[in-house]
């Protein structure tokens, strides 16, 4: 991708930076454009976290990656904003951790399904889920219910990042372990997800991965207590708190 014209000393760069990704993703066919609006809607919330991972995100996203290392079956869901904003950075996430990645769209056609994924290709991933469409999750009357049956059908782990509400809902309720990454601590998503971490995707991913590097010796007990002593609630306090504080 070309980088647009801007000085790294601009004091908004890594924001600038970030935006002009998802206009290009536009450009490319792969970000919808209701992808532009929940954009800046995480601009908002970043800009109000200090657009900094907290520590309690921090721990989330170690706690993430502790299920995601634990799961029989992990699945790594990508839409248009995701694979915009850091196709490559899912692809090692999903190496690290065992993790298959699978395409799901909110505004699925045929055509955006296939560019992700060739998109994914590009950026190293090697088998890319979510074309077959021979599962659905029930409960759900829109193309996101749109599943692979080996994918994200049959998984125990989906990491749902930029999710819209009533999904997010529909695999809680089929008894998913749901890790979601969305900026604002109070939609429908965050509230569902088993675990819930208020951080930008572009930086929570990484850290993800970095976890999973970590952890990856880590003893069957040593996971189960990480993962044990989570608690989701005092998670989105706490990124409520920092937002309404702007500390
Ligand atoms: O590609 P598609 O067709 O599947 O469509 C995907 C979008 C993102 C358009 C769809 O899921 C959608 O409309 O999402 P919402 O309802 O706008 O929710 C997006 C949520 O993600 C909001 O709560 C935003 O604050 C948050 N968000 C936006 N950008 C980021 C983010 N969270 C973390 N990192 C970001 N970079």
């Amino acid at each position: 991708m070309t980088g647009p014209d801007i000085p790294e000393s601009h004091p908004r760069y890594e924001s600038l930076l970030t935006r002009h990704r998802i206009e290009e993703g536009v450009d490319l066919g792969i970000t919808s454009r209701q992808g532009l609006i929940a954009q800046g809607r995480g601009e908002a919330f970043d800009y109000l976290l200090g657009e900094e991972t907290l520590p309690s995100a921090d721990e989330a996203e170690r706690v993430a990656a502790a299920h995601l290392l634990r799961a029989d079956h992990a699945v790594l869901s990508i839409n248009g904003n995701v694979a915009a904003l850091a196709p490559g950075e899912m692809v090692e996430l999903a190496a690290a951790t065992g993790a298959d990645l699978e395409v799901n769209l909110f505004n699925r056609t045929e055509e955006r399904m296939e560019k992700i994924a060739a998109h994914l290709r590009e950026h190293g991933a090697e088998a890319v889920k979510g074309l077959t469409a021979d599962g659905r999750i029930p409960g759900l009357d829109h193309e996101r219910a749109k599943v692979d049956a080996d994918g994200i059908g049959s998984a125990d782990v989906v990491l749902v990042p930029l999710e819209d509400g009533d999904r997010a809902e529909a695999l809680a309720e089929m008894g998913k372990t749901e890790l979601v990454i969305d900026l604002n601590p109070l939609s429908r998503s965050a509230q569902t997800a088993t675990v819930p971490i208020v951080d930008n995707l572009i930086r929570a991913v990484p850290n993800i991965t970095a976890h999973a590097r970590d952890l990856a010796d880590a003893s069957e007990e040593e996971l189960a207590e990480i993962v044990e002593g989570f608690d989701a609630a005092a998670a989105l306090e706490d990124a409520e708190r920092a937002i309404r504080s702007m500390e």
